[in-house]
């Protein structure tokens, strides 16, 4: 399937794996990308030479292209929007901010740039700096969120600017592939899914959380100070959102926090950890290699839009 996004990219289905912290590292942006979609790596709060080596790592394991997801609350932001045209990136992807003061470094490396956006001003705004296309992200994904739903930003996005957008947000299978089409965007980017990917190096006790939640197991905290954040419910969110409705000052609640979601993705505590996710988690059944991921979506989507 053929779009602008699939051609700017030179990507053969245009579907992208979302920059999820410990989760989009470079086992999965490889097996993404050498599925046919395009692989990310998060450098979420990593030191720049973490990402530097990870992204040496995923260009061992592939030779198709791949991106680097900069999120721009991270402080070591500055030096990450370095080493990415240092290595050699071929495509930028930003999040949790506005990636304005390096896009000049970026386009004139020849990067293509995809910020994350969650409303039609950042959008525009975007676009007039230079941006390559636009992730329109919806309230239902995991993590940190805007307020707008998929459904209702994504075609608002599509008719304030020109270059392509990209639908992500509750976006599991064929049919929010397909929906997404009919809203005007060129592909979709999936961050759930993936985090079950058979490839992910998500512990095994996240992937079954996922796969085990119900439609109503998904909770926003933060969002009293700002920078909400979707997860699974659990005791962490339970103790989270009491403290919150008490008042408890935002630098005590990021205390509690800290290092919760490497808790939860990398030594699998899913009771008191952070266990990001979208809206979608519930339809997550099974965890699979990548390549069935990409393949099933496309063959229903086919379907739905009579593209076979
Ligand atoms: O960035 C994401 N999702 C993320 S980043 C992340 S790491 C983190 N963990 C805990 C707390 C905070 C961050 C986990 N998930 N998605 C892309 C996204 N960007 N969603 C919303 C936005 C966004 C929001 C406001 C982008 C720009 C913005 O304002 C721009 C401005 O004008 O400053």
């Amino acid at each position: 399937m053929k779009t602008r996004v699939t051609e700017l990219l030179g990507i053969e289905y245009p579907i992208i794996q979302g920059g999820m912290a410990w989760v989009a590292e470079y086992h999965l942006a490889a097996a993404v990308s050498n599925a046919g979609g395009l692989g990310i790596i998060g450098a979420a709060s990593a030191p720049a030479e973490v990402v530097r080596e990870q992204i040496r790592k995923t260009k061992e394991l592939t030779d198709k292209p791949f991106g680097v997801n900069v999120m721009l609350m991270n402080p070591n932001a500055e030096e990450v929007a370095k080493v990415v045209v240092e290595e050699g990136v071929k495509v930028v992807t930003t999040g949790a901010g506005n990636p304005s003061k390096f896009m000049a470094m970026w386009k004139e490396a020849g990067i293509k740039v995809i910020p994350v956006v969650a409303s039609v001003a950042l959008a525009k705004l975007m676009e007039r700096a230079g941006a390559d296309a636009v992730v329109a992200e919806g309230t239902e994904s995991g993590g940190h969120i805007g307020s707008t739903t998929t459904m209702a930003l994504v075609p608002q996005v599509v008719d304030a600017v020109n270059i392509p957008v990209i639908a992500a947000g509750g976006i599991a299978d064929g049919r929010g592939f397909a929906a997404s089409m009919m809203l005007g965007a060129e592909a979709v980017q999936m961050g759930t899914r993936f985090c079950v990917a058979q490839e992910a190096i998500t512990h095994d006790n996240y992937k079954l959380r996922i796969i085990k939640a119900k439609d109503i197991d998904s909770e926003v905290t933060g969002l009293s100070h700002g920078h909400p954040v979707r997860q699974l419910r659990n005791n962490m969110t339970k103790e989270y959102l009491k403290l919150e409705k008490e008042g408890v000052p935002m630098e005590e609640l990021e205390y509690l926090t800290l290092g919760s979601l490497r808790k939860a993705v990398m030594d699998g505590d899913t009771i008191n950890g952070t266990v990001m996710a979208g809206q979608i988690a519930a339809m997550v059944k099974e965890v699979q290699p990548c390549k069935d991921i990409i393949e099933e979506i496309m063959t229903d989507a086919k379907k739905l839009l009579n593209r076979e």
